[in-house]
């Protein structure tokens, strides 16, 4: 075995060409079966007339001529069916990962292969091997793959965490495991719950390595994304106003949309939450919120969990790892924004929708629209889930930190329906 699939696991497939491939696999697939009919249809037919002759008089003492005939049709078979996948990888981009070519690290290697189950099949999964679980799109970016799994067995591991989320970024999720420590930071100073939601971080406890910056007073002083302008400031300006007091038609606060829920709302999703403001909030309100966050140019992951809250370390591109129907509420933002990639957003809308319960709320929060054909498609985009709108704005703000452009922003609580 020289080589191992990458196509393996629950990788994140990239979905920009998922409709031109499958039509163009359909067509090869609907060629291919014609071809080995037609073969099939050649072989049984075309024999030399005195074979066929031959055959009428010795029915029995000629079947291995058939049964030659017969493996060969397979053999067509077997070979038009690699030729296929073939086809399809092409055309999906993505290719085996070789292991077998230098470079290598031999810690990779070991990871992706194929590990035999000691007893044989497994009764209760059916499986007879396990196999690792790592994003195929890892297969993209080999050289940096090699490079994180180049460490040494039970040491340290290198301190190299913002290479692992290179490697989330470009689609390779989930990344392969590591038989190292990783870089353990002293915790000192936290707070008890629910006093530690809102008081300081001490800048000692979080790590600062890979990042631009390396202390709160710079992450302040930059605008990090739309929902995080001083995010990181709990003690004072706006953070600390956010979801309690409106400074627009677009901001609703969070007791309006509890009171919307008519009870019952217990345990929240928010999508790309900032310093964990949101489920700090709902904290204090008794709904257990988890944020999902990457650390992208600021410790987001350390700061939400020193805050006594539950930090979700996975890129958007991942599929949420939660069960279907559990939520009573998510909340998202700008953050859930595919870029110029309308495919990528659906997929995620379908994602929500499936952890999401019947009756459970979708709070839409100011998400930016770049211009009024996003606001549509985005518009059409949630009316095909058949959601209650509860409350839908849409409304312009001026962007007082960039170009001083006005700007649209919907913000909108929707209700899940009961699908039958
Ligand atoms: C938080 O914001 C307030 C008001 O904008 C400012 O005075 C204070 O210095 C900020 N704190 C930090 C730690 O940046
Ligand atoms: C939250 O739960 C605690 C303990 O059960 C209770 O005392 C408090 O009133 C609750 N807060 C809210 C806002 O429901
Ligand atoms: C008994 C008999 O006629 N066998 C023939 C079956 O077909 C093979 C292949 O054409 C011949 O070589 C055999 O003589």
């Amino acid at each position: 075995m020289g080589s191992v699939s990458l196509k393996i696991g629950d990788g994140t497939a990239r979905f920009k060409r998922a409709s031109f491939c499958s039509s163009a696999v359909n067509i090869l697939m609907l060629f291919s079966v014609i071809t080995t009919n037609l073969f099939a249809l050649y072989a049984f037919t075309s024999s030399p007339k005195d074979h066929q002759a031959h055959l009428i008089h010795n029915p029995h003492k000629n079947i291995s001529l058939i049964s030659e005939h017969v493996s060969l049709i397979l053999r067509e078979i077997a070979s038009s069916q690699k030729k296929l996948a073939r086809m399809e990888k092409e055309l999906l981009g993505y290719e085996t990962m070789d292991i077998s070519r230098p470079n290598i690290a031999s810690e990779l290697k070991l990871f992706l292969q194929h590990h035999q189950l000691p007893l044989g099949k497994d009764s209760r999964t059916g499986i007879t091997e396990m196999v690792a679980s790592v994003g195929h799109s890892c297969e993209k970016s080999p050289d940096l793959l090699s490079q994180y799994m180049v460490y040494k067995i039970s040491g340290p591991c290198p301190d190299d965490w913002s290479l692992g989320q290179k490697l989330i970024l470009r689609g390779c999720e989930p990344l392969p495991r590591r038989r190292c420590f990783a870089k353990s930071v002293p915790k000192v100073g936290l707070y008890r719950f629910p006093v530690s939601l809102w008081k300081p971080v001490s800048e000692k406890i979080l790590t600062w390595s890979g990042l631009g910056c390396k202390n709160f007073e710079c992450l302040n002083k930059k605008k990090l994304s739309r929902d995080c302008d001083g995010c990181f400031n709990i003690t004072s300006g706006y953070e600390i106003q956010k979801f309690v007091k409106a400074r627009g038609r677009n901001d609703f606060l969070i007791d309006d949309v509890l009171a919307l829920a008519s009870g019952g709302i217990r345990i929240g999703f928010d999508i790309s939450g900032g310093s964990g403001t949101f489920a700090a909030r709902m904290a204090e309100r008794n709904v257990t919120v988890i944020t999902n966050t990457l650390n992208v140019d600021a410790p987001f992951s350390e700061f939400i969990a020193a805050r006594g809250l539950f930090p979700l370390y996975l890129s958007l591109d991942h599929r949420f790892p939660f069960y279907d129907n559990v939520f009573d509420l998510i909340h998202a933002s700008s953050g859930l924004d595919g870029g110029d990639k309308p495919e990528e957003l659906e997929f995620l809308m379908f994602d929500i929708d499936r952890i999401l319960r019947a009756g459970g709320l979708f709070w839409l929060d100011n998400f930016y629209c770049a211009n009024d054909v996003k606001k549509t498609a985005l518009t059409r985009l949630i009316e095909r889930f058949g959601y209650k709108k509860l409350k839908w704005v849409v409304g312009e703000k001026v962007d007082t930190a960039g170009s001083g452009k006005s700007e649209v922003y919907l913000s909108a609580v929707l209700q899940k329906p009961a699908r039958v």
